[in-house]
Order: C-alpha cells, then sequence, then structure tokens
C-alpha cells in the first residue's frame, strides 16, 4: 500500500484515535467503512494515510484476541495482581481470575505483592511454587524488591492489569516506571476527576511495553462464558488430558477420570481443581 503507515491504537477519546507510529504519535479518524463496520479498539494494528492534512486509518489488521471490557486487542498478557495481606491472599480469587483470563484467550501472568508485609514467607513461597510448577509464571514486587525480570517481561507486550481494588495494581506501575505517575497525574488533570473511568480507553507506555489503565476482569460471574474447553486451558491439567475413560469426560463426576485421579495423587493443584469443579457445578 502506498504511503500507508502503520501503528498502534493507543488511545481513544470520542471519535479520536491516537496512534503510536514510527512518525511518532498521531491523532486520526477512521474512515466511513470502517466506523460503520468494525470500530477499532485500543491495541489494534492499523494501517493509515495523510488525506489532506487530516490522518485516516484505513484498515485494521487481524486481532489476536479482544477483551470486551475493557476493549483491548492484542494483549499479550494479564498481570494478576495478588497480595498476601490487605487485602488478605484468597487462592480461590486467583484461580477465578486465571481461568478469566486464559478463557480470553490471555496469557495469565502472577504477581505477588506485598510479601513485605508477612512473616509467614516460606509458606507463602510454597504456595505460589505450586502454579509455577504447573507452568504460570509467578513473579514477586514490593517496595525494595529487585523488578528487573519483571520489567523485562512487559517490554515490548501490551498487558492489562486486574485483580482486587487494594492489591496494589497503582503502586506497581509506579515503582516500575516513574513516567507512569506522571502520565496518569496528566490525564487526570485534562479530564477532571474520576472521568476517565468512562469513554475513555487508554494505553500507556511503562518499562517500554504498553499497560491499560482500566483494570480488567472484574467480574468474577462465569455463568454467561462458555466453558466447555477450560479443562484444556488450565496448564495444572494439560499432562493428564485425554486419558479419560470417557472422551467427553468433564472431570467431575466420571469414573475413572485422569484428572480426579492425579489431584488424589497430589499432582493437581488441589484449589485449582476445586474452583473448577464449583464453576462446573454453578453451570448446571
Ligand atoms: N507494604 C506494601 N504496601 C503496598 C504494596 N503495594 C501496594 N501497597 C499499598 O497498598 C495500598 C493500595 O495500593 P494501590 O496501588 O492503590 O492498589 P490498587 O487498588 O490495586 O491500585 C496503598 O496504600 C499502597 O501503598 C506492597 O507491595 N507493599
Ligand atoms: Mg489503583
Ligand atoms: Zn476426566
Amino acid at each position: 500500500m502506498i504511503d500507508m503507515e502503520q501503528g498502534t491504537i493507543i488511545k481513544i477519546i470520542s471519535n479520536q484515535y491516537t496512534i503510536d507510529s514510527c512518525i511518532g504519535e498521531v491523532v486520526a479518524i477512521p474512515r466511513g467503512k470502517l466506523r460503520k463496520e468494525d470500530s477499532p479498539v485500543v491495541g489494534d494494528v492499523v494501517f493509515f494515510e495523510k488525506i489532506d492534512d487530516a490522518y485516516r486509518i484505513h484498515s485494521i489488521l487481524p486481532r489476536k484476541n479482544r477483551l470486551l471490557r475493557p476493549a483491548i486487542s492484542n494483549v499479550d498478557q494479564a498481570l494478576i495482581v495478588t497480595s498476601v495481606k490487605d487485602p488478605d491472599y484468597s487462592c480461590h480469587l486467583l484461580n477465578r481470575l486465571i481461568f478469566l483470563v486464559s478463557l480470553a484467550h490471555v496469557k495469565p501472568v502472577i504477581v505477588v505483592t506485598k510479601m513485605d508485609l508477612v512473616d509467614n514467607k516460606e509458606e507463602f513461597e510454597k504456595e505460589f511454587d505450586s502454579y509455577v510448577q504447573a507452568g504460570y509464571e509467578v513473579f514477586y514486587s514490593y517496595p525494595g524488591h529487585n523488578d528487573e525480570q519483571l520489567k523485562e517481561h512487559i517490554d515490548g507486550k501490551i498487558s492489562v492489569l486486574c485483580g482486587q481494588s487494594g492489591a496494589g495494581k497503582s503502586s506497581l506501575l509506579n515503582r516500575l516506571d516513574p513516567e507512569f505517575k506522571l502520565q496518569t497525574q496528566e490525564i487526570s488533570k485534562a479530564l477532571g476527576r474520576g472521568k476517565h473511568t468512562t469513554r475513555h480507553c487508554q494505553l500507556h507506555k511503562v518499562c517500554n511495553g504498553w499497560v491499560a489503565d482500566t483494570p480488567g476482569f472484574s467480574s468474577l460471574d462465569f455463568t454467561r462464558l462458555d466453558t466447555s474447553h477450560l479443562d484444556s486451558l488450565i496448564l495444572d491439567f494439560q499432562p493428564f488430558l485425554n486419558q479419560c475413560r470417557f472422551k467427553d469426560c468433564i472431570h467431575v463426576n466420571e469414573p475413572d477420570c485422569a484428572i480426579k485421579e492425579a489431584v488424589h495423587a497430589k499432582k493437581i493443584n488441589a484449589s485449582i481443581y476445586q474452583d473448577y469443579k464449583q464453576i462446573k457445578e454453578e453451570k448446571k
């Protein structure tokens, strides 16, 4: 395509789309056809062109995935921010967030905060090691902790944050990149307090990657989700899939179930199975 530039949409306010590209940040509007058929969302990689001094978004490249709330595409990972204290750690909340993120075809990454506030660190490390053993990535972060590995993990990716209010999401971003605080302060000033929760969605440059400022996965409601393939998305289950007696085993009440046997043999994190089973029972 002649004279087309490529970039990533990093901010949408009303009908103004800010694109990060190799010619810098430009503000564009989508051409009419796009507006009607498939509005661009934050995270979209787009082709755009300059027509009479104005930038127009011509087309959207195929999306890797697409979240609805917040509306973001091409999300590489969800940072599940989990505090061990204030608020207290809940494995069930963590497990449900892992399931929700996985069902959206986004990679879950566990970020444990506030380890500086507890005395029983070894107990928590043992708990989170069981997630590492299953194949989940776990990072620790708190004031004074060396966060270089987590920073590298954010570099070049699009991340969304999730986790309970008070878990330390904002603090984490401020700690990882002091630039983030400046950006959010400017936005609050420009928009007035509280307004940027509604019609505004934005990716922030943090550690050379992009992070959404609107926390995702706030609803833990599975009732309207298709969970039929949840078993294949749970990393703990993966070594034992397709070994049950019944091909369509859902691993709840069936006999000769390889997943249930692995739970009994303590080869699967018991709480992960418990939450999986509960979701399956809620569905009935
Ligand atoms: N000691 C300690 N306090 C933390 C840590 N992370 C966050 N906090 C505090 O926890 C409170 C809530 O943090 P905040 O980032 O606002 O949580 P958010 O609601 O998830 O954005 C604030 O008072 C933070 O200073 C941590 O790792 N250690
Ligand atoms: Mg916050
Ligand atoms: Zn089974």
